[in-house]
């Protein structure tokens, strides 16, 4: 697992180079932009459950078929199982967003969750429209302006959206 400075590190490393003078930019500006990175897993993690929560019920107003009675979430243990999924994702995207890479999010939950989707029969394109739902609540969330020192947020905004996109491709 990686974060912005040992992927850079161990990229050095492994060209058996020095880090170079724009890469030290690009984390002094992960350095400089830190707090918005901070706040910005705040206010999603804190808001984790009615992102779920919103994002799974207009799933299932959109595909009614995913809890009609044969639907890949029907029966409580088959939502519970949907609902954990979601969350899962979710708390991912935030330790993508904290460390500022996204392979704590590809190793550890998309590595291997297509097939398991395809194995166990859980449609994976409808895991992708709630993960797109999700990213469009965890964003609204992260980026009001309300309640908050002002600044720009969008190089962020997008760098999050881009996991939540990683995350719906790899299962969609
Ligand atoms: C991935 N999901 C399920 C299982 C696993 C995962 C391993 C099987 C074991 C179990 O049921 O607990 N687990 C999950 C994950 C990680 C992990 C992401 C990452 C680290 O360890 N059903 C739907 C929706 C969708 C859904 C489209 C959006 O109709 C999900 C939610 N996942 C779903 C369902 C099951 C499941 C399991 C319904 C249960 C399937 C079944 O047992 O029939």
């Amino acid at each position: 697992m990686l974060d912005a400075y040992t992927r850079v590190v161990s990229q050095a490393d492994a060209r058996g180079d020095y880090v170079s003078s724009s890469q030290l930019d690009a984390l002094d500006k992960v350095v400089a932009d830190g707090l918005k990175r901070i706040d910005a897993v705040n206010r999603i993690t804190g808001s984790a459950s009615a992102i779920v929560a919103n994002a799974a019920r207009a799933l299932f107003a959109e595909q009614p078929q995913l809890i009609a009675p044969g639907g890949n979430a029907y029966t409580n243990r088959r939502m519970a199982a949907c609902l954990r999924d979601m969350e899962i994702i979710l708390r991912y995207v935030t330790y993508a967003t904290f460390t500022g890479d996204a392979s704590v999010l590809n190793d550890r939950c998309l590595n291997g969750l297509r097939e398991t989707y395809v194995a166990l029969g859980v449609p994976g394109g409808s895991v992708a429209a709630g993960v797109q739902k999700m990213k469009d609540a965890a964003i609204a969330i992260a980026n009001d302006p309300n309640g908050i020192t002002q600044g720009d947020c969008s190089s962020l905004m997008s760098e999050i959206a881009g996991y939540f996109d990683q995350a719906a491709a790899a299962v969609g």
